[in-house]
Protein backbone atom coordinates (compact mmCIF):
# COMPACT_ATOMS: atom_id res chain seq x y z
CA UNK A 1 0.00 0.00 0.00
CA UNK A 2 0.95 3.51 -0.60
CA UNK A 3 2.62 5.45 2.11
CA UNK A 4 0.44 8.68 1.26
CA UNK A 5 -2.72 7.65 2.06
CA UNK A 6 -5.44 8.54 -1.13
CA UNK A 7 -2.16 8.70 -3.26
CA UNK A 8 -2.68 7.01 -6.40
CA UNK A 9 -0.42 8.23 -9.39
CA UNK A 10 2.82 9.57 -10.18
CA UNK A 11 4.56 10.95 -12.91
CA UNK A 12 7.92 10.40 -12.87
CA UNK A 13 10.14 12.56 -15.41
CA UNK A 14 14.10 12.52 -15.81
CA UNK A 15 17.08 12.89 -18.11
CA UNK A 16 16.04 10.91 -21.32
CA UNK A 17 17.97 11.61 -24.78
CA UNK A 18 21.44 12.50 -23.22
CA UNK A 19 21.46 9.04 -21.47
CA UNK A 20 21.12 7.33 -24.79
CA UNK A 21 24.06 5.42 -26.18
CA UNK A 22 24.52 6.58 -29.73
CA UNK A 23 25.52 3.20 -31.09
CA UNK A 24 22.12 1.67 -29.75
CA UNK A 25 19.71 4.44 -29.23
CA UNK A 26 19.10 3.12 -25.85
CA UNK A 27 19.74 3.95 -22.53
CA UNK A 28 22.26 1.76 -20.90
CA UNK A 29 21.41 -0.41 -17.69
CA UNK A 30 23.20 2.07 -15.31
CA UNK A 31 21.44 4.88 -16.75
CA UNK A 32 17.98 2.82 -16.49
CA UNK A 33 18.48 1.68 -13.01
CA UNK A 34 17.41 4.76 -11.32
CA UNK A 35 14.24 5.31 -13.09
CA UNK A 36 13.98 1.50 -12.86
CA UNK A 37 14.10 1.20 -8.96
CA UNK A 38 11.85 4.52 -8.09
CA UNK A 39 9.43 2.81 -10.46
CA UNK A 40 9.78 -0.61 -8.98
CA UNK A 41 9.65 1.40 -5.19
CA UNK A 42 6.49 3.16 -6.44
CA UNK A 43 4.41 0.45 -7.95
CA UNK A 44 5.37 -2.27 -4.83
CA UNK A 45 3.21 0.45 -3.05
CA UNK A 46 0.34 0.17 -5.48
CA UNK A 47 1.01 3.24 -7.22
CA UNK A 48 0.23 4.09 -10.89
CA UNK A 49 3.11 5.16 -12.78
CA UNK A 50 4.18 7.19 -15.54
CA UNK A 51 7.17 7.35 -16.61
CA UNK A 52 8.30 8.36 -20.48
CA UNK A 53 11.52 6.00 -20.17
CA UNK A 54 9.59 2.97 -19.96
CA UNK A 55 6.85 3.94 -22.28
CA UNK A 56 9.53 4.69 -24.96
CA UNK A 57 10.97 0.95 -24.10
CA UNK A 58 14.52 2.81 -22.79
CA UNK A 59 15.08 4.81 -26.24
CA UNK A 60 13.98 1.70 -28.02
CA UNK A 61 10.72 3.09 -29.50
CA UNK A 62 11.36 6.86 -29.51
CA UNK A 63 8.46 8.84 -29.72
CA UNK A 64 7.92 11.90 -31.87
CA UNK A 65 8.27 15.34 -30.70
CA UNK A 66 4.56 16.03 -31.38
CA UNK A 67 3.56 12.83 -30.15
CA UNK A 68 4.87 12.70 -26.80
CA UNK A 69 5.01 16.59 -25.62
CA UNK A 70 0.65 16.40 -25.20
CA UNK A 71 0.96 13.28 -24.20
CA UNK A 72 3.43 13.74 -21.04
CA UNK A 73 1.73 17.03 -20.74
CA UNK A 74 -1.49 15.08 -20.29
CA UNK A 75 -0.21 12.58 -18.19
CA UNK A 76 1.56 15.21 -15.83
CA UNK A 77 -2.01 16.95 -15.59
CA UNK A 78 -3.89 13.69 -14.12
CA UNK A 79 -1.05 12.07 -11.97
CA UNK A 80 -1.91 13.10 -8.33
CA UNK A 81 2.21 14.22 -7.87
CA UNK A 82 5.29 15.13 -9.61
CA UNK A 83 8.76 13.01 -9.27
CA UNK A 84 11.67 14.24 -11.34
CA UNK A 85 15.27 14.05 -11.53
CA UNK A 86 16.30 17.20 -12.77
CA UNK A 87 19.49 15.80 -13.94
CA UNK A 88 23.19 16.64 -14.12
CA UNK A 89 24.14 17.97 -16.96
CA UNK A 90 19.85 19.51 -17.01
CA UNK A 91 17.57 17.47 -18.96
CA UNK A 92 15.63 20.24 -20.64
CA UNK A 93 12.68 18.01 -21.37
CA UNK A 94 12.38 17.65 -17.46
CA UNK A 95 12.64 21.21 -16.98
CA UNK A 96 10.01 22.07 -19.38
CA UNK A 97 8.02 19.48 -17.12
CA UNK A 98 8.43 20.72 -13.84
CA UNK A 99 6.83 24.10 -15.16
CA UNK A 100 3.98 22.13 -16.21
CA UNK A 101 3.67 20.51 -13.20
CA UNK A 102 4.49 23.73 -10.87
CA UNK A 103 1.52 25.57 -12.87
CA UNK A 104 -1.11 22.91 -12.89
CA UNK A 105 0.10 23.02 -8.61
CA UNK A 106 1.18 19.27 -8.50
CA UNK A 107 3.21 18.42 -5.43
CA UNK A 108 6.50 18.29 -6.63
CA UNK A 109 9.37 16.19 -5.08
CA UNK A 110 12.88 16.77 -6.49
CA UNK A 111 15.62 13.96 -6.50
CA UNK A 112 19.14 16.32 -6.34
CA UNK A 113 22.31 14.85 -6.19
CA UNK A 114 24.12 16.10 -3.06
CA UNK A 115 27.07 18.37 -4.35
CA UNK A 116 25.61 19.20 -7.33
CA UNK A 117 24.40 22.79 -8.92
CA UNK A 118 20.66 23.31 -9.76
CA UNK A 119 19.54 26.11 -12.01
CA UNK A 120 18.54 29.39 -9.88
CA UNK A 121 14.33 28.01 -10.59
CA UNK A 122 14.95 24.36 -9.83
CA UNK A 123 16.69 26.01 -6.63
CA UNK A 124 13.74 28.47 -5.62
CA UNK A 125 10.72 26.72 -6.98
CA UNK A 126 9.47 25.92 -3.44
CA UNK A 127 8.61 29.05 -3.34
CA UNK A 128 5.81 29.36 -5.75
CA UNK A 129 5.06 25.81 -5.99
CA UNK A 130 4.55 22.72 -3.12
CA UNK A 131 7.97 21.24 -3.83
CA UNK A 132 10.23 18.85 -1.50
CA UNK A 133 13.95 18.47 -2.39
CA UNK A 134 15.83 15.29 -1.12
CA UNK A 135 19.78 15.52 -1.94
CA UNK A 136 21.18 11.72 -2.51
CA UNK A 137 24.39 10.60 -3.37
CA UNK A 138 21.68 7.18 -3.89
CA UNK A 139 18.73 6.65 -5.31
CA UNK A 140 18.25 3.39 -3.94
CA UNK A 141 19.38 4.89 -0.43
CA UNK A 142 17.22 7.76 -0.51
CA UNK A 143 13.75 5.79 -1.16
CA UNK A 144 12.58 6.40 3.13
CA UNK A 145 13.94 10.09 2.55
CA UNK A 146 11.85 10.21 -0.83
CA UNK A 147 8.67 8.83 0.74
CA UNK A 148 8.55 11.58 3.66
CA UNK A 149 9.12 13.98 1.30
CA UNK A 150 6.35 12.46 -1.09
CA UNK A 151 3.54 12.28 2.01
CA UNK A 152 5.20 16.04 3.17
CA UNK A 153 4.34 17.57 -0.44
CA UNK A 154 0.95 15.86 -0.70
CA UNK A 155 -0.07 17.03 3.19
CA UNK A 156 1.07 20.69 2.45
CA UNK A 157 -0.57 20.33 -1.22
CA UNK A 158 -4.11 19.57 0.57
CA UNK A 159 -3.57 21.83 3.36
CA UNK A 160 -3.01 18.56 6.36
CA UNK A 161 -1.14 19.00 9.55
CA UNK A 162 0.22 16.34 11.26
CA UNK A 163 1.74 16.36 14.84
CA UNK A 164 5.05 15.17 15.36
O1 LIG B 1 15.33 16.66 -22.76
P1 LIG B 1 15.21 15.28 -22.19
O2 LIG B 1 15.26 14.18 -23.22
O3 LIG B 1 16.19 15.01 -21.07
O4 LIG B 1 13.73 15.25 -21.53
C1 LIG B 1 13.30 14.19 -20.71
C2 LIG B 1 11.87 14.38 -20.27
O5 LIG B 1 11.04 14.67 -21.39
C3 LIG B 1 11.32 13.12 -19.62
O6 LIG B 1 10.92 13.36 -18.27
C4 LIG B 1 10.17 12.65 -20.50
O7 LIG B 1 8.93 12.63 -19.81
C5 LIG B 1 10.10 13.66 -21.65
N1 LIG B 1 10.42 13.02 -22.95
C6 LIG B 1 9.53 12.11 -23.50
O8 LIG B 1 8.46 11.88 -22.92
C7 LIG B 1 11.57 13.31 -23.63
C8 LIG B 1 11.86 12.67 -24.80
C9 LIG B 1 13.13 12.93 -25.55
O9 LIG B 1 13.62 14.21 -25.33
C10 LIG B 1 10.95 11.70 -25.31
N2 LIG B 1 9.81 11.45 -24.62
N3 LIG B 1 11.18 11.01 -26.44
Amino acid sequence: MSTVPDLRSVFLAGPFLQLLDPATGEMPGDARAPFDILIKHFEAQGLSVHNAHRREAWGAELMRPEVCTPLDQEEIRKADAFVALPGFPASPGTHVELGWASAFGKPIVLLLERGRQYTFLVQGLHTVATVEYVEHTDVAAALPALDRALRRAVDRHRGVIRPG
